[in-house]
């Protein structure tokens, strides 16, 4: 939603704004927008945060409260004005001219307090005060009528599921733990002359000939009056006279639109958007409207029940990741990096994101770029990993925040889902008070599951709601970590239980939403973070900007398990990324191949907060790990894989084809030796019909000579190409030769850079990495002997550099040779 308000009646009260701590002596400037530490740092009152050990430094901060304020001008105080203000982060109070106006205490409501009284002419006064959340968390658990378990292993800094704020503030296991605080959205004061717009909601009706667009438009006054009202859609455009009572009226307009053209999810069809917009004299508010229809399948087969979406009558296979919040800290995010992280996620051909529970309802222009981009957007709401009160007062702040934000944003056709949390039914067994206690605290959860999923109906009742991630189904409490026959599954036995990749195989999930593995953050990012003497897996540096408890420990087993041993610290990072998208590529290449027994998977996760070791595709920052290369291939709509038997004789090749039309398959199958000649073995052609899976051929591995792996390429009627390895055993095993890898830079007159590489022997897994950051028309491809590939590297804007030097990566050249 995008409101716009005439200049005299609205004053911004955004940017410069003064900083000072209410308990002590220090003051810096802030731009609201903003957060705290940002501001501390750009005075240099703390340190950078997030390089080598500052962490640790700047914890204090969050210790203490701390105000901000500011002065504004009003001629005509007599009038009637209110604060409008959102994402106030978070146990607040504002004082206009030293009288309280507003006592908040969530982050995730727009608040509008009449502020008429406090007000004078001339010169006025804006001050907030913002309350430690380490303290305000400390007083709240206190005050609870018994104690309410939050994960320690998660956050660090406690008791933040007191908190309605981003859980992830608190720490994460892979977040920096900073607590921050600030005011993230809109801060303006405004006047109200008849009436403001308080919401605009619509839902559609689809029918034979065309769509009813039912609007319903919530006008709040401060007395009865008649107010003229514009609604527009697209061209059409009408005016209505109203009267309106004191307090809240909704209005209500249904639009008839004629065989509108449909909104699709990215890769099966356009996504035209329609424009709404309300105008009341001086305020206007517009919404991005895309006509489509959403259905969440459930319905009961053999294994359980099915979990798929059906969007304008067609189920889609939902291909995507994870969203975290874009930063760590606000005033380090911008609309223009975001809008590069979901992009970078359409161009890796996805068309679902998942808008995880532990961070924020993101921002009105997101869900816009999504509905732009064909995005899906699976919403949680705010709630992840720990257990939360249920007393009244709690369950009302509560109630008020899923009206609040199902009203601003369920109009998005890029809104799939609602969904209750994430993973509080299986923190119900992660403490001993919940497990000694486990009557009392599912009444609890019950009661806030219950209160979310009432004002969701309430806001939207034709939404999609599904009750927590992973849930095997309404009312089920089962372990949806493990079951996989019903619900969506949270699958993490490989990464957090120590199990090999082939385990990925052990499940058929119905849609997987969470299944992940990590990766050391690429050099570039490293460097930004750690010194020359830091750069080693156990240095107490890389080791902070390890979260998981034991993760880096499971990356260097993992190499273990698979890999010969790198030689340096940059071949660790290299390989610690080829096993990340080795893995990923495990599950996803099993689980499209059973559609439509499995219709999702959302790995875990996209994105990055800050420069970690995480289980992003995308580093901090937004460029590519080696994992985010793969996924452009394993997700493309039409693709081949080669899926081993449980006993690992044979392999078979299955396709699996996202599209609505049949597609032809030519595939060629070869034997590729350590000395990287490939030797044809099969070719084979086949189709595989629309929206499908299916098995392609079959491969003996006995047919392959001792120590050779499997290669093939394909090509697709529709175009869509592919190629890949199999690797019978380990690639520890492999007796590789010498790759003899050579590379050639050639300057394009865009700025850009060709790289071509082409090795003497076999190539596998080749990486480039240039010294500044960039995006590759590809990486993580293998060449075998004699073999040349041209690369295209575009420096990120802001990055250009006549000489930028480029380091490439195979596996034969990271081992460390003895
Ligand atoms: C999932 C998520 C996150 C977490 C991730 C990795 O369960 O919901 O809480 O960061 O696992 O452990």
């Amino acid at each position: 939603m995008t409101s716009s308000y005439a200049n005299d009646v609205s004053v911004d009260l955004s940017g410069q704004w003064k900083l000072s701590c209410a308990e002590g002596e220090h003051d810096a400037p802030i731009t609201v927008p903003g957060d705290v530490h940002s501001a501390l740092r750009q005075a240099t009152i703390i340190p950078d945060p997030y390089f080598g050990r500052n962490e640790i430094d700047v914890q204090w901060v969050a210790d203490l409260d701390w105000m901000i304020e500011r002065s504004f001008h009003v001629d005509d105080p007599e009038a009637n004005w209110y604060l409008d203000i959102d994402y106030l982060d978070t146990v607040a109070v504002v004082f206009v001219n030293d009288v309280p106006v507003l006592s908040a205490d969530n982050c995730f409501r727009r608040y509008r307090p009449d502020v008429s009284s406090a007000l004078v002419p001339g010169e006025n006064r804006i001050r907030i005060h913002f309350h430690s959340s380490i303290k305000a968390g400390a007083e709240r658990q206190e005050a609870q009528p018994f104690y309410v378990p939050y994960h320690p292993g998660n956050s660090p800094i406690p008791n933040g599921n007191m908190l309605r704020k981003p859980q992830c503030h608190f720490g994460w296991d892979w977040n920096i733990a900073l607590a921050p605080l600030g005011l993230y959205g809109d801060i303006a004061l405004r006047r109200l002359d008849a009436a403001r717009i308080e919401s605009v909601h619509t839902s559609q009706r689809h029918v034979e000939d065309g769509v009813e667009l039912h609007v319903g438009v919530m006008l709040h006054a401060a007395q009865a009056v008649s107010v003229p009202i514009h609604l527009s859609l697209g061209e059409e455009r009408l005016r209505l006279d109203c009267g309106v009572n004191a307090g809240d009226t909704v209005l209500r307009h249904v639009f008839f639109v004629e065989t509108p053209k449909l909104w699709w999810p990215a890769g099966s069809g356009e996504q035209a958007l329609y424009t709404l917009t309300v105008e009341l004299p001086d305020e206007s508010v517009t919404r991005q409207i895309g006509f489509r229809t959403i259905e969440l399948l459930t319905d009961k087969d053999e294994a359980g029940s099915r979990f798929a979406f059906r969007v304008n009558g067609r189920e889609i296979f939902c291909r995507g990741a994870n969203w975290i919040p874009a930063d760590a800290l606000h005033s380090l995010s911008s609309r223009e990096k975001t809008e590069d992280l979901l992009l970078s996620a359409v161009q890796a051909n996805m068309n679902m994101i998942r808008v995880w529970g532990g961070g924020f309802y993101e921002q009105d222009w997101f869900y816009d770029l999504c509905d732009r981009l064909g995005l899906m957007v699976w919403q949680d709401f705010m709630f992840a990993c720990n257990l939360y009160p249920c007393t009244d007062d709690f369950l009302d702040n509560v109630e008020h925040e899923v009206s609040y934000q199902v009203k601003r944003l369920s109009s998005h056709p890029s809104i799939a889902l609602w969904c209750g949390d994430n993973e509080l039914v299986g923190a119900l067994t992660w403490f001993d008070e919940s497990r000694d206690n486990r009557d009392r605290y599912l009444v609890a959860y019950d009661r806030l599951n219950r209160t979310i999923e009432k004002a969701l109906k309430k806001a939207a009742p034709s939404a999609l709601w599904w009750p927590s991630s992973p849930a095997s189904g309404y009312l089920d409490y089962g372990d949806a970590w493990h079951a996989d026959g019903s619900g969506d599954m949270h699958y993490w036995s490989v990464w957090h239980e120590n199990k090999s990749f082939d385990n990925y195989r052990a499940v058929m999930p119905r849609f997987c939403s969470e299944f992940g593995f990590q990766s050391y953050t690429s050099m570039p990012v490293i460097k930004t973070y750690a010194d020359g003497k830091d750069m080693n897996i156990s240095s107490p540096v890389i080791e902070l900007h390890q979260k998981n408890a034991g993760g880096n420990e499971r990356i260097a087993g993992t190499m273990f398990r698979y890999f010969r041993f790198p030689k340096d610290f940059e071949n660790f990072v290299y390989i610690s990324q080829v096993q990340q998208a080795l893995a990923i590529k495990t599950a996803v290449d099993y689980w499209r191949s059973l559609k439509p027994h499995c219709m999702g998977t959302l790995y875990w996760q996209l994105n990055d907060t800050w420069p970690v070791a995480s289980w992003s595709s995308l580093d901090y920052g937004g460029s590519w790990k080696a994992l985010h290369y793969a996924a452009r291939r394993f997700f493309q709509p039409v693709s081949v894989s080669a899926i081993p038997s449980e006993d690992g004789k044979t392999v078979r090749f299955s396709t699996v084809n996202d599209t609505a039309e049949e597609v032809e398959i030519d595939m060629n199958i070869f034997a590729l030796s350590t000395d990287g000649s490939r030797t044809p073995l099969k070719s084979a052609r086949g189709t595989c019909g629309p929206d499908a899976a299916a098995t392609m051929t079959e491969i003996d591995i006995a047919q392959l000579a001792d120590g050779a792996l499997l290669s093939w390429n394909f090509i697709a009627s529709n175009g869509m190409t592919g190629e890949g390895h199999h690797v019978a055993q380990t690639y520890k095993a492999l007796e590789l030769q010498p790759s003899g890898l050579k590379h050639h830079v050639k300057p394009l007159d865009d700025g850009t850079f060709e790289v071509e590489v082409s090795p003497s022997g076999l190539a596998l897994f080749v990486m480039i990495e240039a010294d500044i950051a960039g995006r590759y028309s590809d990486n993580l491809f293998d060449l075998a002997a004699g073999e040349t590939r041209r690369i295209v590297f575009a420096p990120k804007s802001g990055e250009q550099t006549p000489h930028p030097s480029f380091k490439i990566f195979d596996l034969y050249s990271s081992q460390s040779q003895g």
